[in-house]
This record gives structure tokens, C-alpha cells and sequence, in this order.
């Protein structure tokens, strides 16, 4: 049967060249996408991780219409551990886009009013700048429309490109689209979705409590948690994917990244075949397929034996010690030819589901001396805090975002009175106000700051981007608390 195959195969790849050879116009003309005729529009279907939407089969192509809604909301990174996400559709991954090629694609994305950030949409399936980036920059409470042509098939990447990119999709904005070929993909039994992500926590992994982003450890790839859909555990247990004997299971797995190259495996399986880098080449007999950060790839395979087979990633430390393990569970009749060892479900669980770390030792020290820092110190220092905790939305040059968060470079709001900034690092602020003739009418959300770090950053505030150099003391700071 394979002998037959590659038999045909050859010699329908002989036809081609020589029909290539002969009339190379028609060989164009069948790859020209941009002429597809789309008949009538109908809604996406959209999905959470890890289900897909029914397969598009052979319709013709049509107007999609693609509705998406930004949220920012916390979730369960693992046990104890809480991480607030930002997402495409409220899930991480963002939901599961499926369209054909030719379709012609309206996407409106909404960000919710109770958002504090602006994002957009870079669709790796978009011919066009920013692969949709420039057309989507939405602020909290607006929507975006804009369209495009779906002209190459395979499996993309879309993901959030609003600055700083690395943090956005750190936070979990990425998710897949699919674009089917003319006729669709075979058919399968099974369909999944997995997209593996690495965060990046101030605490150390399995640290508890509510964890915030930390840039350092981002810049140096150093990651906290490599999960597969967002959290550890989404595809373990109860959650684990499931499939019969003798049905042929078909994944479309992405990676987000933002920093890691996922070494995909799925232990006692072998890929039957993958769409490498999920284009249209596909590859057979594969046990590990990479996937690169912002790629993809689509791995098919029949399972013949019961039991459960691990996913991982296999850069194996991520799945053992930082959570990049799911499982697919496979039910049906034993064949004892095809595989005749005991099964031993659980071999392969996560050593105590935990990392085993040194507890964290190095506390902030409490800050004791009435001697305040020199000038320089605090400018440092405020420059740090400044670039973790303010810079996502007043950004790094202090010059803020158009109609969401008001610029600190030159503020004139700022350099007006001291006091009134301290009071709004150290309660936040809402309600109308004008910063250099703009009207500003958001949210900014109390800081979590010790007296002396409020003085810090805004110092550093004062003292960059031609604003006034005010040092602010600590005094001033207590001075503003004991006022409230
Ligand atoms: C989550 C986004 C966010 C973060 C983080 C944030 N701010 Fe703000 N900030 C805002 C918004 C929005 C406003 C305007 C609030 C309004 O409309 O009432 C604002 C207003 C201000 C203002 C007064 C307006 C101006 O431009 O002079 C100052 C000063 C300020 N922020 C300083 C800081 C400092 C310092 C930090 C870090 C410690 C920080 N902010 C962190 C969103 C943020
Ligand atoms: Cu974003």
C-alpha cells in the first residue's frame, strides 16, 4: 500500500514537472487566491482551548464574520498561584479561529470597558501591515473592524501587538487560526487545540499568591511556568484530552511563546504526519516536532493501543518542573501484539506536581533609616520600579497613549503639584482630567508601594523626559498618606 503510494506519487510529481514545463501559466493561475469568488457571509464559530470548531468541508468561500473581545481577568496559573491574564476571548489561548482560504474575513475586536490597557491584533494570516496590528489598536471601552483576504492556507499564529509586545503576549494574548485548504482538511476523528506559552512571575515558581509579570526574568528568557493552555494542569486529569482505539487524532498546536521553541512530543506515540511549521509540507514519522515561537504545526496520528500518553515539551525540565505536560487518554481494547507491557498510568506525573526550590530568601528589607537616599540613588531606583510597575501604560519614555493613559513626559498635570501625584501613585485615580490640553477620563489603579518606593519613581518621574526635577522626600510622601 505505502510502495503503491509513493509509486503514484512519483509519478504524479513526473506529470507536474512536465506540465510545468509545458504550460507554467496554468500552474499559476491555480495558486492565485486573491481571485477566489466569495457566495454570501456567515458568522465564526469560535472555541476555547482545547476544542476546535466543526471542520469547514467544502463550502465555498464566503464573508467571515469574526467578533473578538479582549479581556483582562485573573486566573489559576497552578495551585495557590493566581496571574491576571489577558486574553483574546477570555481563554489562554485566545479562541480557535477556522476559515478557508478565499474567505474573506470582517474581524471586529472589543476591548472591554473594564480593561486598563489598550491592545490589537498582528494575525499571521493576513496579508497586510501588522498582519492587522496598524487597523486594531483598540482602546479599553472601543472596537476595531477591518478585513482581510485569506490567501494562503495553513495553521497561524495571531497574537497581541501593542507595546511592550513581549509583555502582552507574555500575558497570554495569542491563540491560533486555521485556514483551510480549497475542499478542506481529510477527516479525522478527533480534534484538539494546544498552544504552549512561557510566563514569567516576580515570585518563583509555585510561589503562592497573586503573581505579578516580571520584565527581568522575561528579557532573560528565564521562565517561571512553560504550560500548555495558559496554566498548569489545562490538559491533565480530568482535563486530559480523550480519544478511542483506532481513531485518528488530529492536533493543532501553536506556540505562543513570547521567548521558547517547543520541542512537541507525545510520549508512546509517533506523529503518522505533521504539517511542519503548519504550511502545506507534510513530513511522516515523527516523534518530536519543533515549533518555533509565533508557529504552529499540525501533528496527526492513530492511536491503536488504550492508555495514557503524555504531551510534553521535551526541552524536558519545562514538563517535569514548569508544568509543560498534558495528557491524551486513550480507551478501547488491549492489543497485546501491538504493545504488550503493563500500563502504568502515572509514571510520568510531575514530580510531586512541584518544583522543589530553595525558599525564596532574599525578603525586601525593610526600610528603617530617616536619612533620605542621595538624589542619584533614588533616581536609580525609581527608574527600575518605573519600568516594571508604570511603564506598561505611561510607557518608556513617559509619553503616555493617546486617549488611554495620559503622557508623564512634560505633564503639565505633574509638574503642577507634587502632592497630588504622590496622592495618585499611592490611591489611584479616576475621573476626568486634562494633561497638556487632553482630556483623560480612565482608570489608574491604586500601586502597591512602600513610602519610600513612591518617592523613588516619583523622582525619577520628575527627574527624566523636561520635567521640573522635584525630589520628592519620603516625608512628602508620609505628609500625603496621613492626609487621606
Ligand atoms: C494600569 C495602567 C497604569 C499604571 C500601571 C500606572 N498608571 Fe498612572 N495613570 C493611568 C491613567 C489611566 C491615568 C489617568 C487617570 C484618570 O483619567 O483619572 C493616570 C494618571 C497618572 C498621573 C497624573 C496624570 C499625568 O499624566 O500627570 C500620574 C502622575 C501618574 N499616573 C503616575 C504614575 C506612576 C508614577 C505610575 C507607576 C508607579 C503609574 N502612574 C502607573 C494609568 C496607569
Ligand atoms: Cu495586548
Amino acid at each position: 500500500m505505502r510502495l503503491l503510494k509513493t509509486v503514484c506519487l512519483l509519478f504524479a510529481s513526473g506529470l507536474l514537472l512536465t506540465s510545468c514545463k509545458s504550460e507554467p501559466k496554468k500552474e499559476m493561475a491555480v495558486v492565485d487566491n486573491s481571485s477566489i469568488y466569495i457566495k454570501g457571509t456567515i458568522e465564526a464559530e469560535l472555541t476555547s482551548p482545547p476544542f476546535v470548531p466543526a471542520p469547514v468541508g467544502n463550502r465555498t468561500a464566503k464573508k467571515l464574520l469574526i467578533d473578538m473581545e479582549i479581556l483582562e481577568k485573573e486566573g489559576t496559573m497552578t495551585d495557590g498561584v493566581q496571574y491576571v491574564y489577558w486574553t483574546f476571548g477570555g481563554s489562554v489561548p485566545g479562541s480557535f479561529i477556522r476559515a478557508r482560504v478565499g474567505d474573506e474575513i470582517e474581524f471586529t475586536l472589543s476591548n472591554h470597558p473594564d480593561n486598563k490597557l489598550p491592545h490589537n491584533i498582528d494575525m499571521h494570516a493576513v496579508t497586510g501591515p501588522g498582519g492587522g496590528a496598524t487597523s486594531s489598536f483598540v482602546a479599553p471601552g472601543h472596537k476595531k473592524t477591518f478585513s482581510f483576504k485569506a490567501l494562503n492556507p495553513g495553521l497561524f499564529v495571531y497574537h497581541c501587538a501593542t507595546a511592550p509586545v513581549g509583555m502582552h503576549i507574555a500575558n497570554g494574548m495569542y491563540g491560533l487560526i486555521l485556514i483551510e485548504p480549497e475542499g478542506g482538511l481529510p477527516k479525522v476523528d478527533k480534534e484538539y487545540y494546544i498552544m504552549q506559552g512561557d510566563f514569567y512571575t516576580k515570585g518563583a515558581t509555585d510561589e503562592k499568591g497573586l503573581q505579578a509579570f516580571d520584565m527581568t526574568k522575561a528579557i532573560k528568557e528565564d521562565a517561571d511556568y512553560v504550560v500548555f493552555n495558559g496554566k498548569v494542569g489545562a490538559l491533565t486529569g480530568d482535563n486530559a484530552i480523550t480519544a478511542n482505539v483506532g481513531e485518528t487524532v488530529r492536533l493543532f498546536v501553536g506556540n505562543g511563546g513570547p521567548n521558547l521553541t517547543s520541542s512537541f512530543h507525545v510520549i508512546g506515540e509517533i506523529f503518522d504526519k505533521v504539517h511542519i511549521e503548519g504550511g502545506s509540507m507534510i513530513n511522516e514519522n515523527v516523534q518530536t516536532t519543533s515549533i518555533p515561537s509565533g508557529g504552529a504545526a499540525i501533528v496527526e496520528f492513530k492511536v491503536e493501543v488504550p492508555g495514557t500518553f503524555i504531551i510534553v515539551d521535551h526541552a524536558i525540565f519545562r514538563a517535569f518542573n514548569k508544568g509543560a505536560l498534558g495528557m491524551l487518554k486513550v480507551t478501547g481494547e488491549e492489543n497485546k501484539k501491538l504493545y504488550s507491557g503493563v500500563k502504568q498510568e502515572g509514571i510520568y506525573h510531575p514530580e510531586g506536581g512541584t518544583i522543589q526550590t530553595m525558599p525564596n530568601n532574599d525578603k525586601k528589607k525593610v526600610a528603617v533609616s530617616n536619612v533620605e537616599k542621595p538624589l542619584a540613588k533614588k533616581i536609580a531606583d525609581g527608574k527600575q520600579l518605573y519600568m516594571t510597575t508604570c511603564f506598561a501604560c505611561h510607557q518608556a519614555e513617559g509619553q503616555g497613549i493617546p486617549n488611554a493613559f495620559p503622557p508623564l513626559a512634560k505633564s503639565d498635570y505633574l509638574n503642577a503639584d507634587v502632592k497630588r501625584a504622590v496622592g495618585i501613585v499611592l490611591n489611584g485615580k479616576t475621573g476626568e482630567i486634562t494633561v497638556n490640553g487632553n482630556k483623560y477620563n480612565s482608570v489608574m489603579t491604586k500601586q502597591t508601594l512602600s513610602e519610600e518606593e513612591v518617592a523613588d519613581v516619583l523622582t525619577y518621574v520628575y527627574n527624566s523626559w523636561g520635567n521640573n526635577k522635584t525630589n520628592v522626600s519620603v516625608n512628602t510622601v508620609k505628609e500625603v498618606k496621613s492626609s487621606h
